[in-house]
């Protein structure tokens, strides 16, 4: 099916289904038995997008682990009956079956890529229809993210997450109904030369028929710029607005079928010109060097949880201008596509990341613990499984976001093990794989933690440029030890250094945990003034070797974690508070960004 983002014109027509929508609890999961398929006995309501957890004001609510159910009626035009109809959720956490009037149109695993649905074929034209979901949000260690699912002692199920965020779950992103031609158009790519003030466009466009096929470019004026036919071509557009860093600069490409004179389908989507390419250690955009300077984010706000808002996108954005930030990481899965579409026009950079985290053993994760037996995460039976689910995730992932100008790199994962030999096995698989999928060849990465050294890690050779998440000064030798641990990072830049790989290396995470009210002088760990001093020590580091070329802060904002005695209320290495207000150490970042310039 098309991953296409939904649009509405003379061919097609997308109806945004957000709003409240009909919900209820499964904990015996007795649903499909039941017959909730057809219709939710008893329902209470839900907002769509949202993550269920934060409206509630119980505990068995909010911490809720297993199956869930999401209901709601839509009333389908006559008009509509000659087309082919979709529904289409921008995700579903983490995985989901979903139901047109009772029959089973659609299943799907990860929590963080679009689930579409064909439903032509159990729609009533010209009445309401009963669009029924069925969800599940347990971890595994099959399931990305990874994680375990436990049974406490009054029979309810908790996630156990690897990793260090809440596990927030349900439609949590917008819901479409799309109505399109039998004969479509189910997906496009772009790919840009550049020569002298010319650019060569090479576009590609899949249908799903043989009739003739168009292809025009529009100017943000609406002139058109170039114009072929076929599927597969190259049009030029001299002197050609190039989107850049901060300055972005969108075409509208309109693609059609033909028969004959006749308009059969059309698609329309915003397309940047620009090329990415690691050249020796640097990153370069339109063949000229940039240093990434931003954040790890998560979607991630108070009552919505999860759940995409325009506002809270639109606060981040500003912030992040404020602040001189170029560029965001995706941690820890691909975003709302709306965040890409914006930092399309706000010409923000993106490193694009799966959710593969948590795949690591530790004394949190570690399945044997009491046997005395260790095993690493690679060597376990669910690995053929994880892998099946990470390269879905990685081809959906791509084929989502691959037209976005804003995305310059593919992260492929986080933190995980990667000293074995079975880890490199397993990411030589996820890199193959996804090195064939982008038509665009964009530089891929992943983001490596503190055990992944030079001398022991068995996965950096994968990578076009390497991110480190480094803390020294904060899991390693924090407090009075800072002196230390700035000579502990020194050591490992140095043996980085002495590989030679000339390629660049970007600090996708480094950071503190800082609460927004506690000022010491002279500083204290969780001070304002240690996050400040921290961030110094950090940058006069980087600053030491060329072969650095970002700085990801680790994190844009203070976020939900899963309680326990590392995190109060959350984790609180956000430069901004949660509500999106800056801690001091904002007007530190900057300072110095707006310098870097
Ligand atoms: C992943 C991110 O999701 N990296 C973690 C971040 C954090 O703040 C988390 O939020 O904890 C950092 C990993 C640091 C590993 C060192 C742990 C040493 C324990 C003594």
């Amino acid at each position: 099916f098309s991953e296409l983002y939904p649009c509405s014109n003379q061919a097609r027509m997308a109806q945004l289904l957000d709003g409240m929508w009909k919900f209820r609890f499964d904990p015996e999961e007795k649903g499909l038995q039941e017959g909730w398929q057809h219709k939710l006995p008893d329902p209470i309501s839900m907002p769509v997008p949202a993550s269920f957890s934060d409206f509630f004001t119980t505990k068995e609510e909010r911490d809720f682990c297993g199956d869930f159910w999401y209901e709601t009626e839509v009333f389908v035009p006559r008009e509509w009956e000659k087309q082919e109809l979709e529904i289409r959720f921008g995700s579903i956490t983490h995985r989901a079956s979903v139901f047109c009037n009772g029959s089973l149109t659609a299943t799907h695993e990860g929590g963080f890529l679009p689930v579409v649905a064909r439903v032509t074929d159990h729609v009533k034209f010209g009445e309401v229809n009963t669009f029924v979901v069925k969800a599940n949000n347990e971890l595994n260690e099959e399931s990305l993210p990874c994680g375990a699912t436990m049974v406490l002692s009054d029979g309810r199920k908790l996630a156990k997450p690897y990793f260090d965020f809440f596990n927030y779950s349900g439609i949590q992103r917008s819901v479409w109904l799309v109505s399109k031609p039998g004969e479509s158009i189910e997906d496009f790519s772009v790919d840009y030369e550049l020569n002298g003030e010319d650019a060569v466009v090479h576009y590609q466009i899949m249908t799903n028929g043989d009739h003739e096929v168009s292809f025009e470019l529009f100017d943000e004026n609406k002139q058109q710029v170039a114009k072929s036919t076929g599927a597969k071509g190259s049009v030029t557009v001299s002197k050609a607005h190039l989107w850049n860093v901060g300055k972005a600069y969108l075409y509208q490409a309109v693609m059609r079928i033909w028969d004959g004179e006749t308009l059969i389908d059309e698609y329309s989507s915003k397309i940047g010109i620009r090329t990415v390419k690691i050249a020796g250690k640097e990153i370069q955009i339109n063949g000229k060097a940039v240093y990434l300077k931003g954040f790890g984010k998560h979607e991630d706000f108070e009552v919505i949880g999860r759940g995409f808002n325009w506002g809270v996108l639109k606060r981040d954005f500003e912030c992040m201008k404020w602040i001189g930030a170029n560029c965001f990481r995706t941690s820890h899965y691909p975003y709302a596509e709306e965040w890409y579409q914006f930092a399309d026009e706000e010409g923000f950079l993106i490193i694009d990341e799966v959710p593969a985290v948590g795949m690591m053993r530790s004394t949190r994760n570690f399945a044997d613990a009491g046997t005395g037996k260790f095993t690493r995460f690679f060597e376990t039976p669910t690995v053929p499984t994880l892998l099946k689910n990470h390269l879905q995730a990685v081809e959906e992932m791509i084929v989502r976001d691959k037209n976005h100008p804003s995305v310059i790199a593919w992260s492929l994962f986080n933190e995980p093990e990667t000293t074995s030999e079975e880890s490199k096995d397993y990411f030589t698989a996820v890199f193959d794989a996804a090195r064939a999928l982008d038509p665009q060849s964009r530089p891929m990465t992943g983001a490596f933690e503190k055990n992944s050294q030079p001398e022991l890690c068995k996965c950096y050779q994968l990578c076009d440029f390497i991110c480190l998440n480094r803390y020294y000064g904060w899991y390693i030798k924090g407090g009075p030890e800072i002196v230390d641990a700035r000579e502990a990072f020194l050591i490992e830049m140095n043996k980085w250094k002495d590989k030679n790989l000339n390629i660049p290396f970007v600090f996708t995470e480094f950071g503190t945990d800082t609460m927004a009210a506690e000022h010491k002088l002279p500083s204290i760990m969780w001070s304002q003034e240690y996050q400040n001093e921290y961030l110094d020590m950090n940058f006069e580091i980087f600053d030491q070797f060329e072969f650095v070329q970002g700085e990801l802060v680790w994190n844009f904002a203070d976020f939900q974690t899963t309680e326990g005695i590392m995190r109060v209320n959350g984790n609180k290495k956000g430069i901004f508070n949660r509500v999106r207000q800056p801690k001091s150490a904002a007007f530190v970042l900057k300072k110095r960004w707006e310098s870097l310039d």
